[in-house]
């Protein structure tokens, strides 16, 4: 600094006229291509200096853009249109109501999946209830039975997880062969949001569950009125009563005002426009037959209580809608996913090459939380050679996802649920992804 403060503008702009876009092609031209791409992921890139997209000036930099108040609740750019959730009639059941929209877990990033794109599965419909109008009602085997307003209910304590919701058939459609040559699809019946809402033991502080309670029945207020029974010993771990998702309201689509959250386990046990909450002797199935899913094993013999979602993976990037098609051999670039697991917190993900023969460890990247997607990575430089891409996962409650071969020789292939063996993207030479399945 001088003592001339006009001096020391001036010397100001100057520096800034070295950093704009125009002297950057003046400065960058004496460095050889090579040597700024040793460094980098992108393999080099030629910059032409009458690149418009460069050097012009856009309509948004150069006219006013909206007022502030223009989307008071605001909405993604434009150009993000692609990133929606998508729904299909194979996956339909009934009617197009009661139905499932896959979320794109593709263009997710981190672990929270955005409200908005949340997947959905429906037995009848998205209920669009009025708060005020609802009720929770906990009875049955409680010294004090109770009917809660919502703000009543939102005067206990709060707490706020992470946690993914996925419905056990995930994937199902897949077990005799891929279906899909889309991860949305294959793989979408799933996300990861941050509930807010209060723990159900800590309401049963108030009301006194009775010793000889087992079950809790929890009914949805929808057109489907959904009933699932759990057992007692999940309530009083980790059950909450949520109302909050990604610090908003939940959406409708999610079961607005409250739903049950049952963290970790089979997505449909997570009651919806929650209502009612009935403590028992008995679980509730005994005489609804449609009121839980079983797994039918070769011998014909069904597992009947299978709750927890067992671990699992995914690589999102590349997927068939992410293909390698743009690379070129000798660039570095990210391999990524997502590992998740009802049973516990993810420990390590393994990626494999070679449809399984080999393994390599990715890190884990940013939170990693119990019963929460956890996102892995691994650097990889691409050799444009055709590859069998897997992701392999463990966690600390010392599962390890199975291979296809594994699990069919457990449950089948006449199950619908719980599929939570390795997938494999093929890439092909020309940096194509496909779904396929590797059996021995
Ligand atoms: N009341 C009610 N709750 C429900 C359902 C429903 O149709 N009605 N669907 C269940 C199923 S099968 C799943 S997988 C999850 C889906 O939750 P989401 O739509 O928030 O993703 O909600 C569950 N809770
Ligand atoms: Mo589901």
């Amino acid at each position: 600094m001088s003592n001339d403060p006009k001096k020391d503008l001036e010397s100001k702009s100057n520096n800034q006229e070295h950093l704009s876009r125009r002297n950057f092609f003046k400065k960058t031209a004496q460095y050889s291509v090579g040597a700024i791409a040793a460094a980098s992921v992108l393999s080099p890139v030629k910059m032409k200096a009458d690149d418009p997209a460069i050097m012009e000036e856009k309509v948004w930099g150069t006219t006013l853009g909206d007022p502030v108040t223009k989307n008071r609740y605001g909405i993604p750019s434009a150009y993000e249109h692609n990133n929606t959730r998508r729904n299909m009639k194979l996956l339909q059941s009934g009617n197009w109501q009661a139905s499932i929209a896959m979320c794109p877990i593709h263009e997710s990033e981190g672990i929270i999946t955005p409200n908005g794109l949340f997947f959905n599965r429906t037995h009848g419909g998205v209920a669009h209830i009025d708060p005020n109008e609802h009720r929770l009602m906990i009875h049955g085997l409680v010294e004090k039975p109770l009917v809660l307003t919502m703000d009543q209910l939102k005067r206990y304590p709060s707490v706020s997880r992470i946690h993914f919701i996925e419905c056990p058939a995930n994937g199902g459609p897949e077990w005799r062969g891929p279906q899909f040559n889309s991860i949305q699809f294959a793989k979408g019946m799933m996300s990861c949001a941050q509930w807010t809402g209060v723990y159900i033991k800590d309401i049963l502080k108030d009301l006194g569950l009775k010793p000889e309670a087992r079950w809790m029945l929890a009914e949805g207020m929808d057109n489907s009125h959904m009933g699932r029974t759990v057992p007692v010993d999940k309530v009083l771990d980790d059950a909450m009563i949520v109302w909050g998702q990604n610090g908003e309201a939940l959406r409708p689509e999610q079961g607005y005002p409250i739903r049950l959250l049952l963290p970790g386990w089979e997505g449909n046990l997570c009651v919806k426009w929650l209502g009612r909450l009935e403590f028992t002797t008995e679980p509730f199935y005994a005489k609804e037959e449609t009121a839980k899913y079983t797994a039918l094993k070769p011998s014909g013999k069904a597992i009947q209580h299978f709750y927890p979602l067992e671990v699992n993976s995914i690589i999102t990037s590349p997927c068939p809608e992410k293909p390698w098609t743009d690379l070129k051999k000798g660039d570095i670039v990210e391999i990524q996913g997502l590992a998740w697991s009802g049973q516990g917190t993810i420990t390590g993900v393994d990626i494999s090459f070679d449809g399984g023969k080999n393994f390599v460890e990715a890190s884990l990247k940013g939170l990693v939380l119990p019963r929460a997607w956890t996102r892995f990575s691994y650097l990889y430089k691409y050799e444009g050679k055709p590859l069998l891409l897997q992701s392999r996962a463990m966690d600390d409650s010392g599962h390890i996802q199975p291979s296809i071969d594994q699990e069919v020789a457990a449950v089948g292939v006449e199950s619908v649920y719980h599929r939570n063996a390795i997938c494999t993207w093929e890439v092909t030479a020309k940096g194509e992804v496909n779904n396929v399945h590797i059996r021995s």
